[in-house]
């Protein structure tokens, strides 16, 4: 049986960039489905607070951030891989720019009334109701701005014509013959466009980008089977911490390994994970906790994207 638990739900486009990493590494995978606004309290039991989505799970593990989560499944599966020496940095670099600009652009896109309608069809006027207050709310603590919808069409005919005049040397994918973490970040806001009943046509102009986007989907997801979240937390009781090899990288300001410490995403979504730090490197940290249902749970973060403090 698998040991990697996938903590997500269907509509969420950062997920789905997880789940094709998993289709395309041709892995297993448990589903635990997690609720769409807060509270979700079956994840935080695990996360300490980190609320986003997705998490993995692996034993008493628990894997925050997508670029955490990729790495992780690099280091558990290397082959085929998503992080590329071939495209290292760049893909990195690139990655990062479409997890956040094109992200944002394609939600203000997503959010105006004409096409969230159509997004939240299977919603009733309530549960709209919640979704849009939730994200109001997450939105309120956020260190960035969120983009008008004239600055997003903008975002998005410029990263569009780019990547399809990169396509037009008849690779497959946009930093070469093989998908990595680029292919990966591009691919999960610009297919909750490809999948909209309304929003579709905006891509019509971009035939390679539309090929494209059907080739990453062609890996699929894997192989998921549902686990309940009480499972997923037994699961956690049950575990003993991964060994994580010691590594080096510079020290996070003004505090040490052992230290009791406060971690929180820096842009958005940024309530505080409190913990002893376990393990510091160069791409992540890592904190120890204990929790009522989940036990000893230790949870890891990329160094890029999240502040860590001496908790007060
Ligand atoms: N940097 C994060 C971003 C994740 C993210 O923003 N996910 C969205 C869903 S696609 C989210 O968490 N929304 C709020 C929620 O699910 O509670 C990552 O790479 O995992």
């Amino acid at each position: 049986m698998t040991d990697l638990v996938l903590h997500h739900y269907s509509v969420s486009p950062f997920a789905e960039k997880i789940r094709a990493i998993l289709g395309y590494k041709g892995l297993a995978w448990r589903s635990v489905r997690i609720p769409v606004i807060m509270p979700k309290p079956d994840l935080t039991a695990l996360t300490g607070g980190y609320r986003k989505t997705p998490v993995l799970q692996v034993g008493c593990d628990v894997y925050c951030d997508t670029y955490r989560i990729a790495r992780l499944l690099d280091e558990l599966h290397p082959e085929p891989a998503v992080f590329r020496s071939s495209q290292g940095a760049l893909a990195v670099a690139a990655g990062r720019f479409y997890d956040t600009a094109l992200f944002f652009a394609v939600i203000a896109l997503l959010f105006q009334p004409r096409a969230a309608v159509a997004a939240f069809s299977d919603m009733t006027d309530a549960e709209r109701g919640g979704f849009a207050k939730d994200r109001a709310d997450m939105m309120r603590t956020a260190r960035m701005a969120f983009p008008s919808l004239g600055e997003a069409r903008g975002v998005l005919a410029d990263v569009l014509g780019r990547a399809e005049a990169q396509l037009g040397d008849g690779r497959a994918f946009l930093f070469g013959h093989e998908p990595g973490w680029a292919d990966f970040c591009a691919y999960h806001p610009l297919r909750s466009l490809r999948i909209h009943p309304v929003l579709e046509g905006e891509l019509a102009p971009y035939r390679r980008v539309v090929a494209w986007i059907d080739r990453v989907a062609a890996f699929g997801n894997g192989r998921p089977e549902e686990l309940s979240s009480a499972a997923a937390l037994e699961i956690a009781r049950n575990a003993k911490p991964r060994a994580t090899p010691a590594g080096a990288g510079p020290p996070v300001d003004g505090v040490e390994l052992g230290d009791a410490v406060e971690v929180a995403a820096t842009d958005y979504g940024t309530d505080s994970v409190r913990g002893t730090l376990v393990h510091v490197d160069a791409t992540e940290v890592a904190v120890q906790r204990e929790d009522e249902r989940a036990g000893t749970v230790v949870v890891h973060f990329p160094r890029m994207g999240f502040g860590v403090r001496k908790a007060g």
